[in-house]
């Protein structure tokens, strides 16, 4: 390992202790080293509308001599006038004679300005350093600012022969505790969980983050018919809730709905009786939401899939068997009718939990 890469690693464990928080803004690490190699400076982005990452680092600086340093950071330095000021400038002030980056930050409003700026006062620019590993760290910032819409995840808990239940619809411990509480861990680094009406009725979940510590996700629920009774768990408590209900729901239900704390109703184009896939993320673009893990169910996970719209796939499988012609498979929807044009996970990771197994990686069409 290069020693760009040595310290590139520890600015993106530095980045990673704030998974979870920075949304919408990428996660950021920053070590600043003196001419001798020694860490003088560490620092992290913790929170959208807080100091980013270089200043936090420039702060920590314990030495004030400030000649020779190279500040390790895991995104572009940021040119701009947002919610705070531009770091590029800051690290200019502060002395530091190069920076090493892990990738360009493709905002349009930073896009090879910070580095751009930084050759112009005279740094020395590195990038590309473990640009891999902060691309998987910050892939749903990355695709929300480049494509509009939010990082679309698809999770299932399934059986080895891919069924979500048995003939009379018992979906219960399918997998494991492990495999649960890194459910819950997903609920964590996702800005909203969604599930549709289907799993709201069978299962009464309540789709908050409990088994891990960290924020609970923006809870959606897809109701074209406004169906949700109100005693479900999905409307009570403190995170927000947002009803997606189609044109011909009852107006008198909705009306009842927008009354409860929290809950937003959201009404959105149908295209043959379920909401436009589409539509949808268009509308939560709109709420800043980058991410979104779809839960279920199994007509809901295919819609998507019919959309050709994921991002990324988390398949935990428990070692059963289950069988049965008309047991639900965990995605539905229409299918697709050659082998030739279906999805294909790539870069796959395969991770034990307990007696399950997790399969995650990227969806592409
Ligand atoms: C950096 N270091 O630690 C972060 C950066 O609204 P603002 O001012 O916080 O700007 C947010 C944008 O700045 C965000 O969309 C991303 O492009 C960049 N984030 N940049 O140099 C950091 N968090
Ligand atoms: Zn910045």
């Amino acid at each position: 390992m290069s020693d760009n890469e040595m310290y590139m690693r520890r600015a993106l464990e530095l980045a990673r202790r704030a998974e979870g928080c920075t949304s919408p803004n990428p996660m950021v690490g920053c070590v600043i080293a003196d001419a001798d190699g020694k860490i003088v400076g560490e620092g992290w982005h913790r929170k959208a509308g807080t100091p980013h990452a270089e200043v936090n680092a420039i702060a920590d600086m314990k030495a004030k001599q400030r000649q020779g340093y190279t500040a390790f950071v895991t995104l572009e330095p940021c040119s701009h006038w947002g919610r705070t000021g531009p770091c590029c400038e800051a690290l200019i002030k502060a002395g530091i004679k190069r920076v090493v980056a892990a990738m360009e930050d493709p905002n349009p409003k930073v896009a090879g300005n910070g580095f751009r700026r930084l050759r112009e006062a005279g740094v020395e620019v590195i990038t590309g350093v473990c640009e891999k590993e902060a691309r998987r760290l910050n892939e749903h910032f990355l695709l929300w600012v480049t494509q509009n819409r939010p990082f679309v995840s698809l999770k299932f808990a399934e059986t080895l022969d891919g069924k979500l239940a048995t003939t009379a619809r018992d979906s219960h411990f399918v997998t494991g505790q492990e495999a649960h509480t890194y459910s819950h861990y997903l609920r964590k680094i996702h800005d909203a969980i969604l599930v549709g009406i289907g799993t709201v009725l069978d299962d009464d979940p309540e789709l908050t983050t409990r088994l891990v510590e960290g924020k609970n996700p923006v809870r959606i629920v897809l109701d074209s018919g406004a169906r949700i009774p109100l005693t479900a768990k999905v409307l009570q408590g403190d995170a927000k809730t947002l009803i997606i209900t189609g044109p011909e729901a009852d107006a008198d239900a909705c009306d009842t709905l927008r009354r409860l704390h929290n809950v937003e109703v959201v009404t959105l184009p149908c295209e043959n009786g379920k909401i436009s896939v589409s539509a949808l993320l268009q509308s939560l673009y709109e709420y800043e939401i980058t991410s979104v893990v779809v839960e279920g169910g199994s007509e809901v996970l295919g819609s998507f899939l019919d959309s050709q719209i994921a991002d990324r796939v988390y398949a935990f499988i428990a070692p059963k068997l289950v069988g049965g012609t008309h047991a639900l498979p965990s995605v539905g929807g229409r299918g697709i009718e050659r082998m030739s044009r279906c999805a294909t996970v790539v870069e796959p990771e395969l991770l034990t939990l307990g007696k399950d197994w997790l399969i995650t990686g990227r969806v592409t069409f």
